[in-house]
């Protein structure tokens, strides 16, 4: 029997094209090359399935022109390029990468709150220029981490892990507001009380986003919402551009309006809305809230155990839809 045929979109560690090769014939991207729709369309031609990292649509537009790919295994957690409905309606298995990178993204979360509260990256950016010549009572004097109080919007797994951070190792008092509320027993392990959104935004002194992206939660932080959050707040965005409106933000940010942001995602990324870059009461970062090493390559592993399993007809591991015909 021939085996499958796997696309991999982008380029990853040496040693899971190695294993993937062990099971597939497998058409790699090792030159990174980013390419359009069209380019992805016609590289999928006679794939049975494609490793994607997250940026790569797979919509109804794509899933009419490669009608032999039956599953889309992503090496990311949100799967918000993937059209599930589409997906499932035309027999096409999604997957993703939960659980593998759920504290590495905590910790990285909990880094820029603090770097954005405390003013770690402003505050060098003085001193690299050379303007630091002497001390002075309200250099560089920012927000309280320790004791105060932590918003968490979306109550996932890493949202938990940021409550857990905060209560746990900073004495902050936690509050969040998702979709669903947690059970008893996670929010006693959380220490972490629900509110309703409104509450979240007007008690946070530190709101972190951790939400998925959909169409509801676009521009679920506007300029509406930045005008109910406290002057001294910091807003942390390690989810997914789009559900902050950047131009808003940016603008509240110039006004002071709030204290800080720290911003990992960004909406049209790897673009960066241009008044964000000019104002300096924000912490901006190219997506890495995942990159650690071993994480990255957990999440690689994942992908690739997905498609394994997928083809020697065990199912796929984590997946992240039911289509009728897989
Ligand atoms: C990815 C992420 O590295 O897993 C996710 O959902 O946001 C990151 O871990 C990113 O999506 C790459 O595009």
């Amino acid at each position: 029997m021939s085996k499958p045929h796997i696309l991999v979109a982008r380029k990853i560690f040496p040693e899971v094209i190695e294993r993937l090769t062990q099971h597939f014939e497998v058409y790699a991207n090792q030159d990174d090359n980013l390419w359009t729709q069209a380019e992805l369309i016609e590289r999928l031609q006679g794939k049975d399935g494609a490793l994607l990292t997250g940026t790569q649509p797979v919509n109804a537009e794509l899933l009419a022109a490669c009608p032999q790919l039956r599953i889309a295994a992503n090496m990311t957690v949100g799967y918000n390029n993937f059209d599930i409905p589409a997906m499932t309606s035309a027999g096409v298995q999604g997957t993703n990468t939960p659980d593998v990178l759920t504290e590495t993204t905590a910790d990285f979360g909990f880094a820029l709150l603090m770097a954005t509260a405390r003013r770690i990256t402003e505050s060098e950016h003085y001193l690299r220029a050379g303007q630091w010549t002497r001390w002075s009572y309200d250099m560089f004097a920012g927000c309280e981490v320790h004791g105060s109080t932590l918003g968490i919007l979306g109550m996932g797994r890493i949202g938990q892990g940021i409550a857990k951070r905060g209560a746990h190792g900073f004495g902050m008092n936690v509050i969040y507001h998702n979709r669903s509320r947690l059970s008893p027993a996670l929010e006693a392990e959380c220490k972490a009380r629900y509110v309703g959104k409104d509450e979240l935004l007007a008690q946070a002194d530190h709101l972190v986003l951790v939400l998925p992206y959909t169409p509801e939660s676009h521009h679920a932080i506007g300029a509406a919402e930045i005008a109910r959050m406290k002057p001294m707040a910091t807003l942390i965005n390690i989810a997914r551009g789009g559900i902050v409106d950047d131009a808003a933000l940016a603008q509240a940010l110039k006004e002071r309006r709030i204290a800080a942001a720290g911003l990992d995602v960004f909406e049209g990324e790897p673009a960066v809305h241009p008044a964000l870059l000019e104002v300096p009461n924000v912490v901006l970062t190219p997506h890495i809230a995942s990159a650690t090493v071993p994480t990255r390559l957990a999440m690689a592993q994942l992908a690739a155990d997905n498609l394994v399993a997928f083809f020697d007809g065990r199912g796929a591991l984590t997946p992240v839809n039911t289509p009728a015909k897989v």
